[in-house]
């Protein structure tokens, strides 16, 4: 018997190149060309997103869904998580990403107990588990939804309730275990609801202390059953609550210090969230590589008019090549990658819809990768930036870099030396510079 296709009008996407003007063919993507020494399969290390790709159908809060979900075939959940999994991995193995990434409950559905909701996950994971092997899509992370369920209403590992703290860690534990028997490569905390809808009803210092606590006993017990990859914080400052505890990389950086987690865990960058947070991809970007924290990207993006969580997918060129000359820089994003953590538009109905979305975006990074690379090789770039900090290079510069002066020594060198000659910052040679590459 031949197997349902549940996208039978497409077959596997393939490069076809810039002059293309076939919309289901990659123009920049092309997965074994070597640029900067590696693939751009190893550059990128794409993900589809299990929730938004396969179980979101396009409601909002003014309307229901206006996506039909050929899988969604059954009144019996387990039945229809089944089918989901084999239209994902459909959907996967023709698109030609290399990964796909779950929360729990995208995968297989909530029971009526935490023993049959964890009967219900491994059941459908150990079906992954085989689709993975005859495909080799593999997991980039795993992670838990401690956001959906109303007993999260007021946060998950910092809820005021230590009954549901117990409910947060089951699940987590659950969902370790899921990612650990699939081979995930990392494992991601988004604080869901980890933050306050208003002050006065909030002890925020022990809401703090108990996630930190939280993500302890989650490591250690990670660890003990083998997983090896690395954890991951997805900061985002706001929504669903009015404040987020994670609220950016820097905060993020602040929190994994003060309670001795950064070892192991990094971030994982989402674009939209981080403009969210009035900065830039590109700086939550930097903040994080620039301590080696660095981790992992969820690929998409905001809209400049209205700043919300749009989770549009990413097509915009600057941000791309920004972000791939911080990449290349910071050497790759390995054993993280880009996850496309983004949905198609209430009115996007065509099954086709969500194919042309992710070649979009993974067009746009490739085309970014190559630019900015170019931009790196051939241009005065780095020397423009670095030489910007000469005068630390040596004498007293040096020293004071390393410690070595004191306010009183720096007085007399100002007094010594006399007003600075203004030197310029290039701010418009450089932006001029990334639009010279753009071809
Ligand atoms: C929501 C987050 C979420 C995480 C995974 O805003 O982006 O989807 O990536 O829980
Ligand atoms: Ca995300
Ligand atoms: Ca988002």
């Amino acid at each position: 018997m031949t197997k349902k296709e549940y996208f039978p009008e497409i077959s596997r996407i393939t490069f076809e190149g810039p002059e293309s003007d076939n919309p289901l063919s990659f123009q920049y993507y092309e997965e074994d060309r070597v640029v900067a020494g590696k693939t751009m399969k190893e550059h990128f290390r794409f993900a589809v997103a299990y929730w938004h790709s396969f179980c979101n159908v396009n409601s909002d809060p003014f309307g229901i869904g206006t996506r039909n979900l050929p899988w969604e075939k059954t009144s019996d959940p387990i039945e229809n998580a089944k089918f989901r999994l084999d239209a994902a991995f459909e959907f996967i193995t023709k698109l030609g990403t290399p990964y796909y990434c779950f929360h729990d409950r995208d995968l297989s559905p909530e029971g009526s107990t935490v023993a049959e909701s964890e009967k219900n996950l491994k059941e459908i994971v150990s079906l992954a588990k085989q689709y993975q092997k005859d495909t080799g899509v593999k997991l980039l992370w795993g992670t838990a939804n401690l956001f959906s369920h109303p007993r999260y209403m007021n946060g998950a590992a910092t809820n005021p309730d230590f009954d549901v703290v117990c409910h947060a860690a089951a699940q987590v534990k659950a969902a370790l275990e899921a990612t650990v028997e699939l081979d995930g490569e990392n494992y991601v905390f988004w604080g869901g609801r980890e933050g306050y809808m208003h002050l006065f009803n909030t002890m925020m210092r022990k809401e703090l202390d108990h996630m930190g606590t939280f993500l302890r006993i989650a490591r250690d017990y990670g660890r003990s059953i083998g997983f090896k990859g690395t954890f991951l914080i997805e900061p985002k400052p706001m929504e669903p609550t009015k404040h987020q505890y994670d609220f950016d990389a820097a905060t993020v950086i602040g929190f994994l210090r003060e309670q001795d987690l950064i070892d192991d865990f990094k971030l994982n960058i989402e674009a939209n969230h981080v403009t969210l947070a009035s900065h830039s991809f590109a700086h939550d970007l930097m903040v994080a590589a620039e301590v080696g924290l660095l981790g992992s990207i969820d690929a998409n993006r905001g809209d400049n008019q209205n700043g919300w969580d749009t989770d549009y997918f990413p097509t915009d060129l600057y941000d791309a090549i920004e972000a791939m000359i911080i990449l290349l820089d910071n050497g790759g994003i390995a054993p993280g990658g880009f996850n496309f953590d983004a949905k198609l538009r209430r009115n996007s109905t065509d099954l086709e819809d969500l194919f042309l979305a992710h070649i979009g975006g993974m067009d746009t990074f490739a085309r970014g990768l190559l630019i900015a690379n170019e931009i790196l090789n051939n241009s005065n770039f780095n020397e423009l930036r670095e030489g910007r900090y000469k005068s630390f290079q040596s004498g007293d510069g040096k020293k004071f870099e390393d410690g070595k002066m004191s306010l009183p020594d720096l007085r007399d060198l100002a007094h010594k030396k006399g007003e600075p000659t203004l030197k310029s910052g290039k701010q418009e040679l450089l932006e001029n510079l990334i639009n010279r590459y753009i071809k």
